[in-house]
């Protein structure tokens, strides 16, 4: 069971992760949301994600991005330029720029997305949850826009937190919180974490790790 944080168009960097990880049949592949906008090639990205889904079990949480996407395509104005201006216009080039090209089987994939995923082993959300509050209960804006402080404490029933959205240089990994934004799209690490063996791999442009134990970066 992998979960990968947020990928931004950053499609090299995906085709190399994947490469890396080889998901097999029964594999669980975690999304952790802000796969669209800022990088090179938004299009690219979702027609990869939505292959791997022949092989893996995809789960994709919903980030800020993927809400500034439905919301800028669904209303022009304000909420179209927002998504504009925070990457949307890359992402939207990378479909030659008309939002008519983009296929409507992206946007469905899109659309799957959920609010947060949560299994025995941990739960998955592309912000925050808050503490004491049951998950279905947790506000959107905890989910997709608040940033990480790096001293909240662990979920009230003790499983781990794995999220993205807020950049970090290298993974972070506190007492009940792993976050694996690493700023692929500005010329950091694509982080993906096995959940049952508890380690990184980790793509740029020109480096990888591969299964770096999550313990490596905990202090
Ligand atoms: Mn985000």
């Amino acid at each position: 069971m992998f979960a990968i944080g947020d990928i931004h168009g950053c499609d090299q960097q995906l085709e190399t992760l994947l490469d890396s990880i080889t998901p097999v049949p029964g594999d669980t592949i975690i999304l952790l949301g802000d796969i669209v906008d800022r990088g090179p090639n938004t299009a690219r990205v979702i027609e990869m994600l939505m292959h791997l889904q022949d092989t893996a079990k995809v789960v994709f949480v919903r980030g800020n991005h993927e809400e500034m996407m439905l919301d800028g395509l669904a209303q022009k104005n304000m909420k179209r330029s927002a998504w504009m201006y925070h990457g949307g216009k890359e992402a939207l080039d990378s479909y030659g720029g008309n939002i008519g090209d983009i296929p409507p089987w992206h946007l469905d994939f899109l659309m799957s997305s959920v609010d947060y995923h949560e299994n025995p082993y941990g739960i998955f959300v592309h912000a925050t949850v808050e503490k004491n509050i049951p998950l279905h209960a947790q506000t959107v804006n905890a989910l997709r826009w608040i940033k990480l402080k790096g001293n909240e404490p662990p979920y009230m029933d003790g499983r781990t937190v794995y999220c993205g959205h807020t950049p970090q240089r290298e993974p972070l990994v506190r007492e009940g919180w792993i976050c694996i934004d690493t700023g692929a799209c500005r010329g950091g690490w694509l982080t993906a974490v096995e959940v049952h063996s508890q380690t990184f791999t980790m793509v740029k442009k020109d480096a990888m790790m591969k299964d770096v134990p999550v313990s490596e970066f905990r202090f």
